[in-house]
């Protein structure tokens, strides 16, 4: 049976369980207009990612990351790897990150891009949040930028987009979320830490913060954003440079 065709069996016959509706045709685009599939991956995402995203949609869609008291601040957070080694990172970091551009297309209105003090005139939020790594280890540290979501509205984001696809400059790292995600109040674009601007170690001068998944979604020095309504043309289509690797592309806690 075609792998695509069963995965969507899967979810519309609990839809249809759940709902006491008969008819897959049915349930099947009632899981797609509620999200509850997750991207296709060509076929490479199985049964066991797509109920997992299944049933976090439906459980968990709006519910928020723990957030932490101040005391509970690390005193000593790990940064993980290095700052990218390109020259025009360095370049930009000798002038202070000024000219730092965050760049947004694909669907939306206005494509065009933003500078840090032009993310910093957007509302802006703080959180105590914490990290975790897929391989065992975590901080707690405060986080200030913009949520995810005013960048988008201030960019005109049109109907249709299903997920927002982030690029690190060195484009090494990227990956994608869907619109549950990007839209929810705790996604940040990330300029502060422990109130100061964002050290470089931590992915200054900006990072994407996603607490309500696993440390690798959030990638930091972030350069760009296109907005999609599916991650077939991305790379491999897997929606991530972390998938490719053969990581999950949903990894919510
Ligand atoms: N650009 C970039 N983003 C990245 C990484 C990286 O190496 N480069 N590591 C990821 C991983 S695996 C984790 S767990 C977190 C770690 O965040 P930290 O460096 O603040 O500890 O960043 C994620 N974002
Ligand atoms: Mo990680």
């Amino acid at each position: 049976m075609n792998e695509k065709l069963s995965r969507r069996e899967l979810i519309a016959k609990g839809v249809a369980a759940t709902a006491g509706l008969s008819g897959l045709a049915v349930a099947a685009r009632l899981a797609s207009r509620h999200g509850l599939i997750p991207p296709d991956g060509g076929g490479l995402y199985g049964a066991g990612a797509t109920a997992t995203y299944a049933a976090q949609r439906v459980l968990t869609r709006h519910s928020l990351a723990r957030e932490f008291p101040r005391s509970m601040i690390s005193k000593a957070p790990f940064a993980n790897g290095k700052p990218p080694e390109l020259e025009a990172f360095k370049k930009l970091q000798a002038g202070g990150f000024a000219e730092w551009r965050l760049e947004i297309d694909g669907m939306v209105g206005h494509p065009g891009s933003f500078s840090i003090s032009d993310l910093k005139g957007l509302p802006s939020r703080s959180q105590i949040t914490q990290v975790t790594c897929e391989e065992g280890w975590c901080y707690i540290a405060e986080w200030i930028g913009t949520p995810l979501s005013h960048v988008l509205e201030a960019a005109g984001i049109l109907p249709q987009a299903k997920f927002v696809v982030y690029y690190s400059i060195d484009k090494h790292w990227w990956d994608s979320i869907d619109m549950a995600d990007a839209l929810h109040p705790q996604t940040l674009l990330a300029y502060g830490f422990d109130g100061g601007d964002l050290p470089v170690g931590f992915g200054g001068p900006l990072r994407m913060r996603v607490p309500r998944q696993l440390g690798y979604k959030s990638v930091k020095y972030i350069t760009r954003l296109t907005v999609a309504d599916n991650l077939r043309g991305f790379g491999k289509g897997l929606g991530s440079g972390a998938a490719e690797a053969g990581y999950s592309w949903y990894v919510g806690m």
